[in-house]
């Protein structure tokens, strides 16, 4: 049996960022092997980091089909299917386009795969799989251990990716959430201990957290920080603007080793935020959840949306400078992308403003409709133009100067210049397979801003290297 993870067609071209798609293993894939009786030969084929073997004929091909990767996903199933092998395709854009992926499998299976895939394995053995399988059961209660021995750990930066929840208690109109996640719950999560135990399975320190919402349930999210304490782990999640603001939750998520938190901050517009159906950041102040993160030493990755029916000519510039002004670490810019099955798209489509249904063109750096204060044309070279501007090198100090401490100020500098501006050191890397020797440093750069008498951001935190700072990373030691 073969499981496939195919890469997007963008992997061919120019704009291509080999690092980009060397950071995460194919977990769903993992995940759904699970599933499978010990004995069956099994392998994980990632085309992101890997050339795909397709001349084998396995007895039974999965597939997993992201939007940006659907076409090359149809190809190499066709392939599969026209020498013999049944082929089950599953994953996001199946769930959202059913019927587009249907003619390209023996068996699509819609929405989260856990159990679903389960009951297909036992009918496929019994001789009788059906054509469709749409999952209705939501709970990650009793569910094998992930199969992280198919992964190859050392093609990745960030072997030890873990999702303990799935989806999120909100319902943002570009999202792909409700869609994907529609008859049945759509946030849950797994039990504290399970998830501690799967966290203690891994080894080394640094774990990146793919959870949607990681701070989505508070119970939740308060019991697994005070878990991990003394785990000596540091960590990377996602969390919404006002779960920062809310509680302690944030503080016990730093006391655990939480160093770099996504943020999806998406428009500095309480009117674009309104129409974008996110509600849960209105009337929140960004200051205070820059000013509450700043302090707890946690670095910040701002998401932002361009194209909202609100924007105009001045959202790239504004954007781009309150970024700057305030330190985030790094920037991710999208432009807005109508994903099918989302709310958003429904409308756009009901006022004909889809300019195309090329779904290699749906990976946030293309204009796909039509927005409404700007030409697609000026969206787009906004786009670009913020991109450009947020990672030259005066922005990249004077955002790293943003820090109260010189620490995080350095911690800033590091990443950020890490991150954009060391392409070609990345590609050498990863083409001489050695991307786990650059772990330690990225561990050293996600070490705590303080010493830990000094601040509440590393109690509890036993056996922090001493030194492993910015300065750290690039000793050859530390290397
Ligand atoms: C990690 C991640 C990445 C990694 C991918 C790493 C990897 N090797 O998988 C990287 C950074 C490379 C990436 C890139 C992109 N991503 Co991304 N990514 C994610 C993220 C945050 C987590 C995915 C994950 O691991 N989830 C946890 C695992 C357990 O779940 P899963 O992979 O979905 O698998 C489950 C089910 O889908 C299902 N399943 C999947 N396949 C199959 C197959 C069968 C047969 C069955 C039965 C079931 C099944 O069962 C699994 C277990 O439940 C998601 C957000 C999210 N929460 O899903 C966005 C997300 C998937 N990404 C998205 C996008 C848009 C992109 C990009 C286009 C963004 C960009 N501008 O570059 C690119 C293109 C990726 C591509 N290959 O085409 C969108 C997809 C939208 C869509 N409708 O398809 C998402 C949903 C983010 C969002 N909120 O919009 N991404
Ligand atoms: S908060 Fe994030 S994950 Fe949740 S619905 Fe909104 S965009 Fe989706």
């Amino acid at each position: 049996m073969k499981l496939i993870l195919p890469a997007l067609t963008e992997a061919t071209s120019p704009d291509w960022r080999p690092i980009k798609y060397s950071l995460f293993p194919p977990l769903g894939l993992a995940t759904l092997a699970a599933h499978l009786d010990p004995d069956v030969e099994i392998s994980i084929q990632d085309e992101h980091v890997q050339k795909l073997d397709l001349t084998d004929e396995p007895d039974l091909v999965v597939i997993q089909v992201y939007i940006t990767n659907a076409y090359r996903a149809y190809q190499i199933a066709d392939r599969y299917r026209a020498r013999g092998s049944y082929v089950v395709l599953g994953g996001l854009h199946v769930t959202s386009m059913p019927d587009e992926a249907a003619p390209h499998a023996d068996t699509i299976v819609l929405g989260p795969g856990e159990h679903t895939f389960r009951q297909f394995l036992s009918d496929f053995r019994a001789g009788s799989p059906l054509r469709r399988y749409m999952s209705t059961t939501r709970t990650l209660r009793d569910l094998p251990p992930i199969r992280r021995d198919l992964i190859q750990r050392r093609l990745y930066l960030v072997p030890n990716s873990i999702v303990v929840s799935r989806g999120c208690p909100h319902h943002c109109a570009f999202c792909y959430k409700d869609a994907f996640f529609s008859g049945g719950r759509s946030f849950y999560t797994q039990r504290v201990d399970a998830a501690l135990a799967e966290i203690a399975r891994l080894p080394g320190r640094h774990l990146y957290f793919l959870d949607d919402h990681l701070f989505g349930d508070p119970r939740f999210a308060r019991e697994l920080f005070r878990g991990m304490r003394g785990m000596g782990r540091v960590f990377q999640a996602a969390a919404t603007v006002d779960s920062i603001l809310r509680d302690d939750v944030i503080q016990e998520a730093a006391a655990a080793g939480l160093r770099s938190l996504f943020v999806g901050f998406e428009t500095l517009s309480a009117a674009a935020l309104a129409g974008a159906g996110k509600r849960q950041n209105l009337g929140r102040s960004y200051r205070d959840v820059v000013r509450r993160l700043d302090d707890l030493g946690i670095m910040i990755n701002g998401s932002f949306v361009f194209g909202l029916d609100r924007d105009d000519r001045d959202v790239f510039a504004r954007t781009v400078d309150w970024s700057v002004q305030h330190g985030i670490t790094t920037a991710t810019f999208h432009i807005l992308t109508p994903y099918p099955g989302t709310a958003l798209f429904a409308s756009m489509a009901a006022q004909d403003r889809i300019t195309t249904r090329d779904w290699d063109l749906y990976d946030t750096r293309h204009v796909v409709y039509r927005p409404i204060r700007l030409s697609p044309a000026e969206l787009q070279r906004g786009y670009g133009w913020s991109y450009r501007t947020f990672y030259r090198w005066d922005r990249i100090v004077r955002a790293a100067s943003a820090h109260a401490s010189a620490r995080h100020a350095l911690k800033h500098f590091c990443y950020s210049t890490g991150w954009k501006k060391f392409e070609r050191a990345w590609d050498l890397v990863i083409r001489i397979k050695q991307l786990s020797q650059m772990r330690p440093l990225l561990e050293a750069v996600l070490s705590p801003v303080r010493p830990r008498a000094e601040g509440t951001a590393t109690e509890g935190l036993p056996n922090q290297p001493v030194g492993a700072d910015c300065q750290g990373t690039i000793l050859p030691t530390r290397a």
